[in-house]
């Protein structure tokens, strides 16, 4: 194999550009499907929360526009007893695992629909039920966190793995290093999983590192890796499945930088035009992922217009009637602040959650 065609140097493609595949790998219709179904409504979703922000009603969104085939397509590799730990663009993989939409949306809410009861800033999702872990919105820290817990279901030999998530510009963080060290030489059963979006905010990527790419990184670590087409669903599916398998096989971590782009703005509190040029933003929307994954579908016979059509009107009521539930939900509790942190609260936090009930309700907003 030339250097070029090296799993960290070239490039996994298994979508071609005649919307065909690579018949070397097989996704079952079912897959390709359900992966659709969610990458519409995520992006359904994503436009919806955007506009809410913009209207005054939650604080802050973070969109993953142009990324969608990265957290379905490995939402869809994973097992039930998988752990994941995702960065700002990935909270929807706990969608994809059962997570509701509706405490979903309630956590941008910050309302007492929210699992986090409204302690977490808006798209810092966390979910038990789906063993999803809330980041920190440092860059970097989630990283060590899903080693570490792979590391954790290798001692209780356990077979689930743990999924950690990161920005290109997380890569520059001494996390990453530490984390990659540490599964390198412990063979932690985890996948990590670089976005690589071209934009850690306003830096880009070639900013961010000399080497050629950001796969060929893991090489020094005795970390497998491999670089995807991140807008290639069918690809980034078979690369974390093969990534998960290797992992409960006890061949220990992955690295798999999937090549990506962000179409929107970093976050709600971004304007990308002061940076970034509306051509290359325009080159990166003809690889659309959602545009990829459906002309692959009509070529397989499995979707036409009036099928999606359809499907669109479905997902759009789907997001707008959780929207109207996750919106009703009233405030969190007062008394709320005090659970969740002591088996058995103190009696002097026990005196206080008393006062706090007996005073007088805050003062509504402007009161
Ligand atoms: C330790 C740390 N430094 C800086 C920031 C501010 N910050 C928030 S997001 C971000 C860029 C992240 O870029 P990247 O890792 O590429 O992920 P992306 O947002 O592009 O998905 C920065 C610098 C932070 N949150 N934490």
């Amino acid at each position: 194999m030339s250097v070029e065609n090296s799993r960290e140097l070239g490039l996994f493609r298994v979508l071609r550009d005649d919307h065909s595949q690579d018949p070397a790998v097989s996704v079952p219709d079912a897959v390709v499907l359900r992966a659709y179904r969610e990458m519409r409504r995520l992006r359904i979703l994503d436009a919806k929360m955007i506009l809410l922000q913009r209207q005054g009603r939650v604080g802050f969104y973070g969109a993953c526009t142009g990324q969608e085939a990265v957290p379905i397509g490995t939402a869809l590799a994973l097992e039930a007893d998988d752990w994941v730990y995702p960065a700002l663009r990935e909270q929807s993989v706990m969608l994809v695992r059962g997570f509701p939409l509706t405490q979903f949306i309630a956590q941008v809410f910050g309302n007492s629909g929210d699992v986090q009861k409204g302690r977490q800033m808006p798209s810092h999702h966390s979910g038990r039920s789906v063993n999803q872990v809330s980041w920190s919105s440092n860059i970097g820290p989630q990283i060590m966190q899903a080693v570490g817990t792979a590391w954790a279901m290798k001692l209780q030999k356990k077979s689930s793995i743990a999924v950690g998530f990161m920005g290109d510009g997380a890569t520059s963080q001494g996390d990453f290093h530490s984390a990659m060290n540490f599964a390198g030489v412990f063979k932690t059963p985890c996948v990590l999983i670089c976005q690589n979006n071209h934009w850690s905010i306003s830096v880009p990527t070639a900013k961010q590192t000399a080497s050629a790419t950001i796969a060929i990184k893991g090489l020094a670590y005795a970390v497998p890796s491999c670089r995807v087409d991140g807008n290639d669903l069918l690809a980034v599916y078979a690369a974390v499945k093969e990534a998960a398998d290797d992992a409960r096989a006890g061949k220990g971590t992955t690295f798999i930088e999937c090549l990506t782009y962000r179409i929107g703005a970093h976050s709600t509190s971004d304007d990308p035009s002061r940076y970034r040029t509306d051509e290359e933003v325009e080159s990166w929307k003809r690889k659309d992922p959602v545009d990829r994954l459906r002309n692959h579908l009509v070529h397989r016979g499995l979707l036409d217009d009036a099928k999606d059509a359809a499907l669109e009107a479905e997902l759009t009521d789907e997001v707008n009637e959780a929207v109207k539930v996750a919106e009703a939900f009233p405030a969190p509790s007062r008394e709320s602040l005090f659970d969740d942190v002591y088996q058995e609260l103190p009696w002097f936090l026990q005196e206080q959650k008393e006062e706090l009930r007996r005073a007088p309700p805050a003062p509504s907003h402007g009161g």
